[in-house]
């Protein structure tokens, strides 16, 4: 059994958790919160955040190179194509997913919900409105130019979809929508990645953890 550190709503212990529920593969969580880490973490995880994993006596740390160990520890479903410029492709989104983090979610979630609920701080809402007026809409356009039908690569579920969606519900729990006006394909694709059974057993489990720092499930319904 897999055990996968930190907690399940962050964005990126969202990946190899909604990926091992795809491939089936059996694991646990076990929750870190990376600003109050137990005290062997730094051998988990070098660089402090999370995810981490360790299965036997193998361990790893990247969110990316998780999936990948699980992707190679079970083949089917495939979350990275055959294909060189498909699989290319998924690498690609999935680091776009990287830039989406940093630049819109990070700031978002930090403000609204890590420094008044947990840090015991204040939010700068400054910040906040600076995020929704550029990276946030230049992130979303480029992201519905991509958009052509339920996957944004091939015709299956991939790491680009885990990796572009887990941002796109951490901006959902915030109380923001994907303005369906603005990005109609964009919104269409989320509410449909996020409809398939690995997301929604994965937001399942997310549920007391959602309830207790007040995100907000409306798009759930
Ligand atoms: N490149 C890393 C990014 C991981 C990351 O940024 N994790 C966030 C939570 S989603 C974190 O640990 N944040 C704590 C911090 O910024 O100190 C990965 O893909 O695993």
């Amino acid at each position: 059994m897999a055990t996968i550190y930190g907690v399940p709503f962050s964005v990126h212990v969202r990946k190899p958790i909604v990926t091992a529920i795809l491939k089936d593969i059996q694991y646990a969580v076990e929750p870190v919160i990376p600003f109050n880490p137990p005290p062997n973490w730094s051998s988990l995880s070098p660089t402090g955040l999370i995810p981490a994993m360790q299965d036997g006596g193998f361990t790893l740390a990247e969110s990316t190179a998780i999936c990948f160990y699980l992707e190679r520890k079970k083949a089917t479903p495939a979350i990275l194509p055959a294909d060189a410029g498909d699989c290319s492709r998924v690498l690609f989104f999935d680091g776009y997913a990287g830039y989406v983090f940093r630049s819109v979610i990070h700031g978002l979630f930090f403000q609204k919900i890590i420094s008044p609920n947990i840090l015991k701080g204040t939010t700068d809402h400054s910040v906040i409105d600076s995020i929704l007026a550029t990276t946030q809409p230049k992130a979303f356009a480029f992201l519905e130019s991509q958009v052509r039908g339920a996957f944004l690569v091939g015709d299956s579920l991939t790491l680009a979809d885990i990796a572009i969606v887990s941002n796109l519900i951490n901006f959902q729990y915030l109380g923001f929508t994907i303005d369906k006006a603005t990005y109609p394909k964009l919104a269409a694709y989320a509410a449909g990645i996020v409809a398939l059974e690995p997301f929604q057993r994965a937001l399942a489990d997310e549920e007391p953890f959602a309830e207790q720092l007040g995100l907000s499930r409306g798009f759930l319904a």
